[in-house]
């Protein structure tokens, strides 16, 4: 179900589902039309065939780029052009493009990895390598059992990091609800997700970090133009696991995992209340039994969703699409999916208020999905997260590259 509120009259679309002739990673398309990608680690290469959607206008072309990670959760472009993944057992590490070789770089000290904690995001100090500076979030046991999450520091002296400062620790965190995407915004600030940690009411409590999206400096401390004189620069969210700048209008862009019911497309308004847990998806009263929503919005000043799905879908990771690549995807938003398995492409319309269309990519192809990054080069790479304890697909995660065919 996928509706459009706001003010505008409820649209309903249908879901563009692309044909795929493939059967995953290891699948021999060799006799398949088009083009074959180059000798890739485990021996896999595939074309995705042509047909009807908007993506089939052209090929793409995937492989696998690496394999043998155990739960990759954030890939990271460094700003020098270098691939980096977090696995959430506490690894950091670099991928050659190239070649698809893994090179351990580190350890996060004190990473707690159960259920859906442990390592999570990563971001690159904009001024990287400069200032060889990589931020992490991270889980860790607070001592009794008691879970929480911490924004660290580390420093890269070209081989490995070193030198790990807690910049803000303390978070609320549990087994599931962690959130933890991390981006530098155009602001030159460290913007970060936060989960409700399983206690919802902690999103609309100001003075819990729980349940937000954060925003400090480079150094970890709060910006004066903070709205509440707090680490808080929105609240009102469930489990933020993507967070994402749009490269042209500056505007911070969530997705997020409803309950079930509701996950949802975001973008992130200074200071506002985003609904959870009074608000599943839309203000509206009828789609959650019990909800009384409209008057709760009224109050509140609750910002809307830009596009809800029920059943969920479990939205990981994502990144816009800009280049010209993979031209038809050039302005697009990619969100992975764990749930559904699937690389969701959204296109939003003219001032990024709304999503005009979706097409769903890949869907059960490569297992579930953590993690979506657009390379320099117009190249999408995926995090697969069949190792997180939810998978169905047997052996080690990869990462997994997508091009578009000549
Ligand atoms: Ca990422
Ligand atoms: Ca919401
Ligand atoms: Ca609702």
């Amino acid at each position: 179900m996928v509706r459009f509120l706001g003010g505008r009259p409820i649209l309903w679309i249908g879901v563009l589902v692309a044909v795929l002739l493939g059967n995953g990673c290891g699948g021999d398309d060799q006799s398949a039309p088009g083009i074959v990608v180059g000798s890739v680690p485990d021996g896999s290469s595939e074309v995705q065939p042509a047909s009807s959607n908007a993506s089939q206008q052209f090929q793409l072309a995937f492989q696998t780029l690496a394999i043998g990670f155990d739960t990759p959760w954030d890939l990271a472009l460094s700003p020098s052009g270098e691939l980096w993944v977090t696995e959430r057992r506490g690894i950091v590490s670099r991928v050659d493009t190239s070649s698809g070789q893994i090179t351990p770089l580190g350890s996060i000290p004190d990473v707690l990895e159960r259920s859906e904690s442990g390592l999570m995001g990563m971001a690159f100090h904009p001024d990287f390598p400069a200032a060889p500076l990589v931020y992490f979030v991270h889980s860790y046991d607070r001592g009794g059992e008691i879970i929480r999450n911490r924004l660290v520091r580390m420093r890269y002296d070209g081989n490995s990091l070193h030198s790990l400062e807690v910049l803000l620790d303390d978070i609320p965190g549990n087994l599931n609800h962690n959130g933890s995407r991390l981006v530098v915004g155009p602001d030159r600030m460290l913007y970060f997700s936060t989960g409700d940690a399983q206690a919802p009411n902690l999103a609309v409590e100001l003075l819990s970090l729980g349940g937000k999206i954060l925003r400090v400096d480079l150094d970890g401390k709060v910006p004066t133009t903070n709205p509440f004189g707090t680490e808080v620069f929105s609240f009102g969210h469930r489990n933020p696991q993507g967070l994402v700048f749009h490269p042209q209008t500056g505007e911070l862009f969530s997705t997020e995992h409803g309950p079930s019911d509701n996950d949802e497309v975001n973008r992130i308004v200074r200071g506002r209340n985003h609904g959870w847990p009074e608000v599943h998806g839309f203000c509206q009263d009828e789609d959650v039994p019990g909800l009384a929503e409209a008057q709760y919005c009224r109050e509140n000043n609750v910002v809307e969703p830009l596009i809800a799905w029920t059943p969920t879908i479990a939205p990981s990771g994502c990144d816009f699409y800009f280049g010209t690549a993979i031209p038809i995807w050039n302005g697009s938003l990619l969100m992975t999916t764990l749930r559904q398995s699937a690389l969701y492409r959204l296109t939003l319309n003219s001032d990024a208020t709304f999503i005009a269309s979706q097409e769903v990519l890949f869907e059960g192809q490569f297992g579930r999905l953590r993690d979506v990054l657009v390379g320099p080069r117009g190249e999408v790479y995926l995090a697969t997260s069949n190792r997180d304890g939810r998978g169905t697909v047997a052996g080690a995660d990869r990462i997994i590259r997508i091009q578009g065919a000549p």
